[in-house]
């Protein structure tokens, strides 16, 4: 997918540029935002827009090189991150969690092994070995699978095919005062005519965190430390000219992981994900490029409640998520057209488990399934035609159809779901669809976006399998239902995106509007597993739901070396019958300025948002409105060819006491936090 976004083919595949969105705004304002409104407008050559980022080095650029993918995707005013602790955030793309969104690694489909949604696919990328994330919004985003939200595509980096043999690398370290983080790491490079190869370790070591200072101190976060190990590597040879094979490995593994938000730690959090790939190039003067690519992913989540002092009953969690998938894609262009055409599939199995150790060792313990070894199958096909009607026009036209079937394997999963649906079939064959169409106009120092979309999701294993699966934020079990229809989304964006000598500006909002919306009600009179839970709540529909998000984001260079930025965004959830839709993003906003010379640069930020509007059904409670300052320098040293990089920084440097909306069940963010990151280049 590196083809997006890196410029080699950006004259040619035009027909990418509308999905290849702005990505991680705030953070490549520089590369990205730039390159777009400097170079497209001044050149009226609408293809200059999808370079985004420098694929070689971007998390330099970055005011905390070595912090972690979360953070930097939470940078994104498309996204924010559900917090359960200090690791592993979950992603929310347009105000929508991780069900809504298709998320890949290099265009691998992955899927937690965690009931809880304590593993979530980014956690297995870390920002030294991305190249960049590829946030396509709303249908726009269906290429890999059918989606409500969107999609994240996190692009690995990789040296390619080089003329000089060239063997590079970098060593790093790091050191959070906070949690004192410990980041220990090294990547290598290789890079020839016939050969590349990367290959990045990184070690990463926590202990709990501590909240910013209130009644007169400031209290550590307990079940808050983490230690993790991540190694990833793609290599490539090349065939023949225009013949190229690539194979990737990761190997991501997290061991003593506290999660306060929730009852549970993680002993054991693994990831072994790998991929072959074959690409052939200049197939001929209209077909330009055809990829195909066969992966394997096995997810390992062992949870507990072993290290929580009370417990009304003990419990083990374990889950399991394997995935084999594939995808071929054809790129060309006819004229005006240029066309992408994806074929994907894949198989997953996911299978989680609940043993309770009652404290009465005269009880029983109890067994049960809750996924209940559920196969997913899924094809699809997605194609795209990008219309160029002149420099300053352009039609994307996308569409795409997928088939899933789920298959519940264990008889004893069957008789369990079987106690609320006595008719339920172990199998069930859905449809699923999908539509988007984006028009793009130049006109003097504004290009103006407007699109629109119509496309479905099948529910989620947990959606429609799930059996007993804690809510704590609420304080209910979940209930899937296997009878849900597919969830429907209508949605419609429009965005503009402004220009002059000094001054870039991006307006953007997008409204979706969904039917049968899945979300679990209350459902009285079935007692719940959990001893303490309020009652349980069943997977059911809303006639409707509909969620705004809308943005700004403002760059402007009064004088050399002085840049400004800002960036506001805000979201509203409601659906039928009074239903407050949880964890939605108040009116939040970043200010940030940077002084910036060749080797060195100092920039201060402010950060803050305003009270949220709490879904009290879903037991979230109303977060005060916040502010905190962050600061920030940088400094490159040339050591002959070789090059070292500090970085330095304090975040929330007043020490605030604070918790945001999309902190998990309450727990306090970070307090004042310390960081130092060496990066030594050779
Ligand atoms: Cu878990």
């Amino acid at each position: 997918m590196n083809y997006k976004c890196s410029g080699y083919e950006t004259a040619i595949f035009y027909a990418v540029l509308s999905s290849c969105t702005f990505s991680i705004f705030a953070q490549e304002i520089k590369d990205s935002i730039s390159i777009l409104l400097s170079d497209s407008l001044k050149n009226h050559q609408l293809d200059e827009i999808i370079i985004i980022g420098n694929p070689s080095a971007n998390y330099l650029e970055e005011s905390k090189a070595l912090g972690s993918l979360d953070s930097y995707l939470e940078a994104s005013n498309s996204v924010n991150m559900i917090k359960r602790g200090a690791y592993a955030w979950e992603p929310m793309l347009n105000g929508m969690s991780t069900e809504r969104s298709v998320l890949t690694i290099d265009g691998m489909r992955i899927f937690h092994a965690c009931t809880d949604k304590m593993d979530p696919v980014t956690s297995y990328v870390e920002n030294t070995n991305l190249s960049n994330a590829q946030i396509e919004e709303g249908q726009a985003g269906a290429e890999f699978g059918n989606t409500v939200a969107g999609s994240i595509n996190l692009v690995r980096k990789k040296s390619g095919f080089g003329r000089n043999k060239k063997l590079g690398g970098s060593a790093f370290a790091g050191f959070e005062s906070s949690n004192k983080q410990q980041v220990y790491g090294l990547a290598l490079s290789h890079s020839g005519n016939h050969f590349f190869a990367d290959v990045d370790f990184t070690y990463r070591d926590a202990e709990n965190y501590k909240a910013g200072y209130q009644s007169g101190k400031s209290s550590e976060v307990p079940y808050s430390q983490f230690t993790k190990y991540n190694l990833s590597a793609i290599s490539g040879y090349k065939l023949k000219d225009h013949h190229e094979l690539e194979a990737s490995l990761i190997f991501d593994k997290a061991t003593d992981v506290g999660y306060p938000g929730l009852p549970m730690d993680v002993s054991l959090a693994e990831a072994l994900i790998f991929s072959l790939q074959y690409r052939y190039r200049n197939i001929s003067e209209n077909i330009h490029f055809w990829e195909t690519k066969v992966y394997y992913n096995t997810i390992t989540h062992v949870m507990d409640d072993s290290h929580r002092p009370v417990v009304p009953i003990r419990m083990d969690m374990p889950g399991w998520s394997k995935t084999g998938g594939f995808y071929s894609k054809l790129l060309g262009s006819f004229n005006k057209h240029s066309l992408k055409a994806t074929i994907s599939g894949y198989l997953n199995n996911s299978l989680a488990e609940m043993t309770m150790y009652p404290n009465d060792v005269n009880e029983k313990e109890m067994f049960m399934l809750t996924w209940p070894d559920v196969n997913t199958l899924y094809g699809g096909v997605n194609v795209e035609d990008n219309i160029s009607f002149s420099p300053h026009l352009n039609l994307l036209l996308q569409g795409g159809i997928g088939v899933q079937n789920n298959e519940i394997k264990s008889d004893l999963g069957l008789n369990s779901l079987r106690l609320f649906y006595s008719n339920l079939e172990p199998d069930k064959t859905r449809l699923l669809k999908s539509l988007f169409t984006r028009l793009s106009f130049h006109h003097q120092d504004f290009l103006y976006q407007f699109g629109m979309g119509y496309g479905d999701r099948a529910p989620s294993v947990s959606e429609g399998y799930g059996f007993y699966l804690l809510n704590v934020n609420d304080n209910y079990d979940y209930i899937g239902n296997p009878n849900l229809k597919n969830e429907k989304s209508l949605n419609a964006e429009f965005s503009t995106i402004y220009t002059i000598d000094k001054f870039k500006s991006k307006a953007k909002v997008n409204y979706f509007y969904m039917l049968d919306y899945i979300i679990g009600k209350p459902r009285p009179g079935i007692p719940s597993m959990n001893i303490t839970a309020n009652g349980i709540k069943v997977y059911e529909q809303l006639s409707n739901a509909s969620i705004l998000n809308t943005s700004l984001s403002m760059e402007y260079k009064p004088f050399e070396h002085w840049v400004f930025f800002t960036d506001a965004s805000y979201r509203y959830g409601q659906g039928a019958g009074n239903t407050i839709l949880p964890l939605i993003q108040p009116f939040s906003y970043l200010m940030k300025v940077r002084y910036e010379r060749d080797s060195y640069f100092g920039e201060i930020s402010l950060a803050g948002s305003s009270k949220n509007r709490n879904s009290i059904e879903f037991g979230e409670t109303q977060k005060p409105a916040y502010a905190i300052v962050n600061v920030a320098l940088s400094k490159n040293f040339a050591i002959k060819n070789r090059n070292l990089t500090l970085k330095a920084g304090v975040e929330n440097l007043f020490n605030k006491y604070y918790s945001t909306f999309d902190d998990w069940f309450g727990i306090p963010s970070m307090g004042r936090n310390i960081y130092v990151n060496i990066i030594y280049k050779f």
